[in-house]
């Protein structure tokens, strides 16, 4: 069991007690924060209650699919202030950061309204009012089932089809380290009882990508750099390539996973140049080596094999300096 009584309990209150729910998830959202957030709020609205879904940033092209109304709002802290001062609790998935919230947490974080927070990462302080924090959890979505199956809900169609994507989408299509049997059991009874078509969401997620995002992902390739006897594989992400090819820096999501395919690879970093003159940089690990400390030392984190990290600075200063620790792993 993922959700204690007592958090189960609270929760229950809260739904009961509330009638205006806002729901957000983590800047650049992926498929396991919008497929979670799109689960609640379809089941909130089944018992009559009125919710708002605000994120930072744009849904991706290939999670349109998830939210064909364009329910998902842009937050803008002038527009949307008093929706949410006036709301009766706040659900916070798939993220436990303050920061990565950007405007919506600045709002959100000394207001008296009810803070829940639904999340798969580790968290060493508390964060929310409420923190259901179980880095066991393949994905957020997996949660999110167990919350509702218990709380009683119908999970089918929409609600069946969100949490599916959510839970394909952060083990990578059933092939990371976080394929757990719940992971499989869960998108079992989504496919049984939930009526979900894997094949189609795959194809939705998957097999909707731009000609551009081919063009970047071949420049990348074609420059891949290799150290300590071929276990750490890194490349770079500049603005320069994603202007020349006519990308967004979301087209890069899973592109670390890429190289790791190689053979004798046990680490993947790609390094993606920010707009605002930062790098950020993903860590892929095939398994055997635990990168979230090594994240955590550029301010960064995650989950054991799959980690991120921001830091300010240039290309040719970030990428020496991270490689350089990162080959501590292997020494
Ligand atoms: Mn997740």
């Amino acid at each position: 069991m993922i959700f204690s009584e007592a958090a189960l309990a609270q929760i229950q209150t809260q739904i009961n007690s509330g009638k205006n729910f806002i729901i957000t998830t983590h800047v650049n959202p992926d498929g396991d924060g919008l497929g979670s957030e799109i689960a609640l709020a379809h089941y909130l609205r089944q018992l009559g209650k009125r919710v708002q879904i605000f994120n930072h940033s744009l849904t991706p092209p290939n999670y349109e699919f998830l939210d064909p109304l364009a329910d998902i709002q842009i937050f803008d802290t002038a527009r949307d202030r008093h929706a949410v001062e006036d709301s009766d609790a706040v659900f916070i998935l798939d993220i436990s950061d303050w920061k990565r919230l950007r405007d919506l947490g600045t709002l959100i974080r000394p207001l008296r309204i009810a803070k829940i927070c639904i999340d798969h990462h580790p968290l060493n302080e508390p964060f929310a009012d409420l923190d259901v924090i179980y880095p066991r959890a393949s994905s957020t979505g997996e949660m999110i089932f167990e919350l509702l199956t218990r709380l009683g809900a119908r999970i089918e169609g929409r609600i069946a089809q969100a949490l599916y994507t959510a839970i394909m989408t952060d083990t990578g299509g059933f092939r990371f380290s976080n394929t757990t049997p719940n992971a499989h059991q869960v998108s079992a009874a989504l496919i049984g009882n939930g009526g979900v078509q894997p094949h189609l969401i795959y194809q939705k997620v998957f097999e909707t990508q731009p000609p551009q995002r081919m063009k970047l992902l071949a420049q990348i390739l074609a420059d891949l750099h290799f150290e300590e006897k071929g276990q750490i594989v890194w490349f770079i992400v500049t603005r320069d390539m994603l202007n020349a090819t006519g990308t967004q820096p979301h087209d890069t999501e899973g592109f670390a996973d890429f190289p790791r395919t190689i053979d004798g690879v046990q680490l993947c970093l790609m390094f993606l140049e920010t707009k605002d003159g930062k790098v950020k940089i993903s860590f892929r690990s095939k398994g055997k080596h635990v990168i979230n400390g090594l994240a955590s030392r550029f301010g960064g984190g995650g989950h054991p094999f799959a980690a991120g990290a921001v830091i300010e600075g240039a290309m040719p200063d970030v990428v020496p300096m991270v490689v350089d620790e990162a080959r501590t792993l292997f020494s």
